[in-house]
């Protein structure tokens, strides 16, 4: 079983995307499962496979440790790992060959608390991807994707598995910021120009030795834009996420190959 977990800010996209890939490689005929792990969410644009909200319910644990909405997250988030047994179990029985795992909404309760890491251990399967959604909102000038750039080496961090980072919904920005955004992840001079004309004082400092930083570590080699509304990139994304998954060997469905 090969895994994906999509993590990313809130509503970057990440439900929508799990839904488009997955229906997306349903049309290739592969056997693919999806999985809710955000306890909070009230509706899903697809339906889950498998659902940690028929584990945990945030709203008896607000009551039981008379928590806010949010302490209520933190706690319901936090007891993910406490049913991984029974998770598993699903999981296994089900077993399919892909598993896209669909995270909390605020990423830092998946990212930066413990229970993501265990979790990403505990389901991750025979190889572990992160998908992670940097809203193209925020990265359309050279200071704001130097930022979510720096989000996602964060989140490398914690996890250190094989990352992707997708500038999710790149439909909602004009066609000349898409063709800038390509531009500087494309070619490092070209986006070392666009911070020195749009960035100045120690901001500009900043940014320049990030992205140096940035630069050494290739990390744009694994960054593009997708739109889950337009499915631009979704078929390059599938491609990437094979490559990690099987070092780029076609995709084997019973007798036939997938492409
Ligand atoms: N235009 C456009 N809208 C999108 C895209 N992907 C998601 N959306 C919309 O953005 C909103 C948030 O999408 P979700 O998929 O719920 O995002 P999320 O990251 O799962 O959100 P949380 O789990 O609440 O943090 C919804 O209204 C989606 O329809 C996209 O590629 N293009
Ligand atoms: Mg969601």
């Amino acid at each position: 079983m090969y895994t994906a977990f999509i993590v990313g800010t809130a509503g970057s996209g990440k439900s929508f995307l799990t839904s488009i890939l997955a229906n997306r490689l349903k049309i290739f005929e592969i056997d693919v499962a999806t999985m809710n792990l955000d306890p909070g969410v009230l509706r899903l644009p697809y339906a889950p496979d498998m659902d940690v909200r028929e584990y945990i319910d945030i709203n008896e644990i607000m009551t039981e440790y008379e928590l806010g909405p949010n302490g209520g997250l933190v706690a319901a988030v936090d007891l993910i790992t406490s049913q991984s047994a029974e998770i598993l179990e699903e999981i296994k029985v089900r077993s399919p060959d892909i598993l896209l795992i669909d995270t909390p909404g605020q990423m830092e309760l998946f990212a930066f608390r413990p229970t993501g890491v265990i979790a990403a251990n505990q389901f991750g399967g025979e190889k572990c991807v992160l998908v992670n959604l940097m809203d193209a909102n925020l990265c359309r000038n050279p200071y704001g994707l130097i930022n979510s750039i720096v989000l996602a080496l964060s989140v490398q961090m914690r996890f250190f598995y094989p990352q992707l980072n997708l500038i999710s919904k790149s439909d909602l920005i004009e066609e000349s910021q898409l063709e800038d955004l390509q531009n500087w992840i494309e070619d490092s001079f070209a986006f070392e120009d666009a911070i020195n004309a749009t960035i100045t004082g120690e901001k500009r400092e900043l940014a320049l030795r990030l992205h140096q930083t940035i630069d050494e570590l290739q990390v744009f080699a694994e960054t593009f834009p997708v739109s889950a509304k337009t499915n631009f990139n979704i078929d390059n994304l599938y491609g990437k996420l094979q490559v990690i998954w099987q070092g780029g060997e076609d995709f084997q469905v019973e007798d036939r190959v997938i492409r």
